[in-house]
């Protein structure tokens, strides 16, 4: 393992939340010969029962049921899980006192030896990471595909294999405290509103998202969605050299009916008519993915290879059944109204739209236009369910639903041949579900459930 410049032995390090990320961190932060030690907000007897395994191999000092000031007395560096809020009263009066307050993205920074690829933007970020991890293994490098994805960046620094590149999914909960990371390639693939509860506004998402450019020099790649206007308005802030994908005749990479075309300075096609990313977001993302494939040294021949092969990632606009002439898709991993309004336009005939769950601060009201062109009705579920309503009235008839269950049956019973039953939130899962994941097995195992004449669904799902 590299040293760490920023982590000092013996320094007093603490923790904030023992998540994925968080347990990572005492891993890491230890092996660099810190000394550690953990808050987070679960009740004692959960957070005991949950992580005493973990508590008691890494003999961590911890607090449970909350983070009071007295814990944080003679801390050198506080290293907040991406989903800690970074508004907790704790760490402004840390910030105030000159405190140091820093993510797994700061961290790591100094001693990321490979090239990295970070990937970020509102919708698509995993598949994005998932299909250049892809293209770079295609082209036989050793890759680290990791980040908000799931594999924490100090699970890779902690076994030490080494990589060839590293393709990290940055969230927005991450490039806050992302310090002086300087990915080499960095890709914005959108900005529609989301995670509004924590950032508090359009803009402060939006300036979260870009700091994955803040530390680019000149020799650094910028890629960015020619066609998403905020994408564009950034390009003033940017100093790496920018690649734009997208319709418009200014991008490098220009998709152009099923094909990719891309200027490297001469002309390359990447011909998906057929392939799985034939599609409005799948040729998008691709185009993104083969300026950061070329940018990483990938040949045309390479790409295109990966490209053919790839299949759809899960709980995306994915096809689960088709009873009745009516076709079910689970797109539970549509938690913004972005990605809702971008299924509805890919999803062909009226549409019964299952919405709802925990709310993050959308602002449904932009779904209204999407609604009142494409759904037969819209059954909501969750806790945000009165929310949408108000927001959606007038857009199409509405139904309650109290269950997933409940919902499909009533989804079912207001459909008619032709039509599609669309799960796609625009919301969070966490009030009724585990995870989304868990939220679209629910619906796809109720679809499963209904009665009627089933027909065999697409191979591999998705339209
Ligand atoms: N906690 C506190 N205090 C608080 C809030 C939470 O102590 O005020 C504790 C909780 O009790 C819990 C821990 O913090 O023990 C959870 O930490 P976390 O929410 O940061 O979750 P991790 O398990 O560490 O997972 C994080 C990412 N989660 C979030 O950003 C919310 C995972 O992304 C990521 O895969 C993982 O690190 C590894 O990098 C998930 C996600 O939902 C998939 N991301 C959002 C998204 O994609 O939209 C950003």
């Amino acid at each position: 393992m590299r040293t760490n410049p920023l982590i000092k032995p013996g320094m007093r390090i603490a923790v904030i939340g023992l998540g994925l990320s968080g347990r990572a961190a005492v891993r890491y932060l230890s092996a660099c010969g810190a000394e550690v030690v953990v808050s987070d907000s679960r009740r004692e007897a959960e957070f005991v029962a949950q992580e005493g395994g973990f508590l008691q191999e890494t003999g961590v000092a911890w607090e449970a049921g909350g983070h009071s000031p007295a814990f944080f007395a003679g801390v050198d560096m506080v290293f907040v899980s991406p989903g800690v809020p970074l508004d907790l009263p704790l760490l402004e009066d840390l910030r105030r006192r000159g405190g140091e307050i820093v993510g797994e993205l700061a961290v790591a920074a100094p001693v990321l030896a490979a090239p990295v690829l970070a990937i970020t933007g509102t919708n698509g970020k995993t598949t994005v990471t998932t299909l250049i991890g892809q293209l770079l293994q295609v082209a036989g490098k050793k890759v680290f595909v990791g980040g908000n994805i799931g594999t924490p960046l100090f699970t890779h620094l902690l076994d030490g294999a080494g990589a060839d590149a590293m393709v990290l999914e940055v969230s927005s909960f991450q490039l806050d405290t992302a310090g002086g990371f300087r990915p080499d390639i960095a890709l914005l693939l959108n900005i529609t509103p989301d995670h509004i509860d924590r950032h508090g506004s359009l803009a402060g998402y939006s300036r979260a998202k870009l700091k994955v450019f803040a530390n680019q020099g000149a020799a650094d790649t910028a890629i960015l969605n020619g066609d998403d206007p905020f994408c564009r308005q950034a390009l003033t802030t940017i100093t790496g050299r920018v690649l734009l994908f997208g319709h418009s005749a200014d991008c490098r990479a220009r998709i152009d009916g099923d094909r990719i075309v891309v200027r490297w300075p001469e002309e390359e096609i990447y011909d998906l008519a057929g392939s799985r990313l034939a599609n409005a977001i799948g040729l998008m993302n691709a185009a993104a993915a083969i300026l950061a494939a070329r940018s990483a040294g990938c040949s045309p021949e390479e790409i295109l290879t990966g490209l053919l092969a790839f299949q759809p990632l899960r709980h995306r606009v994915e096809e689960v059944a088709r009873i009745d002439g009516i076709t079910y898709y689970d797109d539970s991993k549509a938690t913004n109204t972005g990605a809702v309004l971008a299924a509805l336009a890919r999803v062909k005939g009226k549409v019964v739209l299952i919405a709802g769950g925990r709310d993050k601060g959308e602002d449904y009201a932009l779904l209204q236009d999407g609604v009142r062109d494409k759904a037969r009705c819209v059954i909501l579920i969750g806790e945000a369910a009165d929310q949408i309503a108000a927001a959606l009235a007038g857009a199409a008839p509405l139904d309650r639903a109290a269950t997933m269950e409940e919902a499909v049956r009533l989804a079912q019973a207001a459909a008619q041949p032709g039509d599609a039953v669309l799960l796609s939130p625009a919301c969070a899962s966490f009030d009724m579900f585990t995870s989304y994941a868990h939220r679209g097995d629910v619906f796809a195992a109720a679809v499963r459930g209904l009665k009627g004449t089933a027909a065999p669904a697409a191979a591999g799902g998705g339209v």
